[in-house]
């Protein structure tokens, strides 16, 4: 059976830097006490997608963290990721649940009650539930309230991750809400240490009681 633990789901993004810093910045992270790795590439061509996502796996599978492929389900079977993401324009669950089999695991987005529970019922594993406040991460994203975020935690049984200009400052409105964790690119990506900022990240959600 797979296993996961989804408190503290880092999401990379390599824009700005340079492969170097930003390997060094994922392995700092990794340090940092991420229990989980995304990597999200939107505008990479495929081949740079892979080789990029096999650099990363390298070095989460060092750490002995699962690494999770954004959007694309043909990337993580070349990588042979431990799970994908798919959102609402991606290959729906069920699609990816045939190719992937049960052992993969695949989040999804979901931003209500009604579209998490179509989710969770194609075979989702986790859910990332967002954008709680502003990003400048995604493009284009609406909101989602704190209620909504409890409406969905209460309404499935799978675990489900806050996300969306998340920090160690700010995730006090989480308290509370029955989430699995906590899912921030910028926090760590841009961070001047990426491994203080997980650390800091993580000790402040275990403060408010949010993950173990
Ligand atoms: N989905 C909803 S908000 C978001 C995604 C991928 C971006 C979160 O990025 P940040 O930098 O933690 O706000
Ligand atoms: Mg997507």
């Amino acid at each position: 059976m797979k296993q996961f633990d989804t408190s503290l789901y880092f999401i990379t993004d390599s824009t700005g830097f340079g492969e170097e810093e930003f390997l060094s910045r994922v392995e700092a992270a990794l340090q940092g006490g991420v229990t989980i790795l995304q990597i999200r590439e939107k505008s990479r061509s495929t081949r740079e997608y892979i080789a990029l996502a096999e650099k990363v796996h390298a070095l989460t599978r060092q750490y002995g963290v699962p690494l999770i492929i954004d959007d694309r389900v043909d990337v993580a079977l070349a990588v042979d990721a431990e799970g994908v993401h798919l959102g609402a324009e991606d290959m729906t669950v069920a699609a990816a649940r045939k190719i992937l089999g049960t052992e993969k695991i695949i989040g999804a987005t979901a931003k209500t009650v009604p579209w998490a529970l179509d989710e969770e019922a194609q075979g989702a594993d986790y859910l990332g539930v967002g954008a709680i406040y502003p990003t400048t991460t995604k493009v284009k994203t609406v909101l989602t309230s704190t209620d909504t975020l409890r409406d969905i935690c209460e309404a499935v049984s799978i675990p489900v991750n806050a996300i969306g200009g998340l920090n160690r400052d700010n995730i006090d409105v989480l308290a509370g809400i029955p989430i699995a964790g906590i899912c921030a690119v910028s926090a760590i990506m841009k961070a001047e240490n990426p491994r203080t900022a997980a650390e800091g990240l993580k000790a402040r959600a275990r403060e408010l009681g949010l993950i173990r």
